[in-house]
């Protein structure tokens, strides 16, 4: 599925540049809110943690140069942002939705784009006129903790293709590819055709790859649709949704499957591939 010709145009090198310019568009003022006490603590803690590992594992004067020589090598390659939402994202969003009522939420990750394009209730996803895959009708509604319809809530969603490829982060794919903000339809529905994506394997030609490589992991997330929803007065619910039987589920690199996000679609009526109802819960603001 993944392997093929295309392979390539998602290089570590090329994502992980395009991931870093979107993290830095995305989050003008960064940073300006620290808090002394709380830097010095978290700081503190951090380090803690690796001058212990250190002394309890006899960490090798070889051993921390190859540790330097890696890190500096993730900031060559761009990678930063891919590293932080494989290996760290998941534990921040465990604590940030540890309360969260209706909807699980989960990872970000490093490919959201902002503003992409309006689309009706009814719709499909941009996508080539040739785009590969099972075709996939994705449809529900999204509802209040107390089931009231939201009229008008939206729904931003966006996922790899057939080959695992991310629009705006692999070369030679249009910048709205199956990328799409849906508006529900007065009863909250949301009607949404698109492909079914391949399971995808984080860039191994770059840092993260090494790393993964050196240790024996492997690359795979399961196939997945990132999506966020939100309704005005609101807490909007930023989560992915996974695939029954899909290989990765149990061991995804990036720790990001929960069971409530896993879709059990069925087959189309018309034929024409999976048809999948998944329904949005909301949390008041
Ligand atoms: C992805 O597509 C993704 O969703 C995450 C969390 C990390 C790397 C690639
Ligand atoms: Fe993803």
């Amino acid at each position: 599925m993944t392997q093929g010709p295309m392979k390539e145009r998602a290089t570590a090198a090329a994502s992980g540049t395009a991931a870093t310019l979107r993290f830095f568009a995305d989050r003008q003022g960064l940073g300006a809110s620290a808090n002394k006490e709380r830097v010095n603590l978290l700081a503190t803690e951090i380090l803690k943690g690796v001058h212990e590992t250190i002394r309890s594992h006899k960490v090798t004067y070889d051993e921390y140069d190859a540790l330097k020589a890696w890190l500096i090598s993730v900031g060559q390659d761009g990678e930063w942002p891919l590293f932080l939402d494989v290996f760290v994202e998941h534990v921040v969003e465990e604590v940030a939705n540890a309360a969260r009522e209706g909807t699980k939420g989960s990872i970000e990750g490093p490919y959201y784009v902002p503003n992409s394009p309006l689309l009706p209730a009814e719709t499909a996803l941009p996508m080539r006129p040739d785009e590969a895959g099972t075709r996939l009708l994705f449809r529900g509604q999204v509802t209040n903790v107390a089931a009231k319809p939201l009229a008008g809530a939206r729904l931003e969603m966006w996922h790899a293709d057939h080959y695992g490829l991310y629009s705006q982060f692999a070369e030679g794919i249009p910048d709205w590819n199956l990328r799409g903000t849906i508006i529900a339809d007065e009863e909250g529905r949301f009607r949404i055709s698109t492909i079914q994506p391949a399971p995808y394997q984080i860039p191994t030609d770059g840092a993260c790859g090494r790393l993964i490589a050196a240790a024996g992991w492997h690359a795979w997330r399961p196939a997945h649709l990132h999506l966020l929803a939100s309704a005005d007065g609101y807490s909007p619910v930023l989560t992915q949704l996974f695939f029954k039987g899909d290989q990765h589920l149990e061991d995804d690199i990036a720790s990001a499957v929960k069971p409530d996000l896993i879709l059990d679609p069925a087959q189309a009526e018309d034929g024409t591939g999976l048809d999948v109802t998944f329904n949005f819960v909301l949390a008041p603001a």
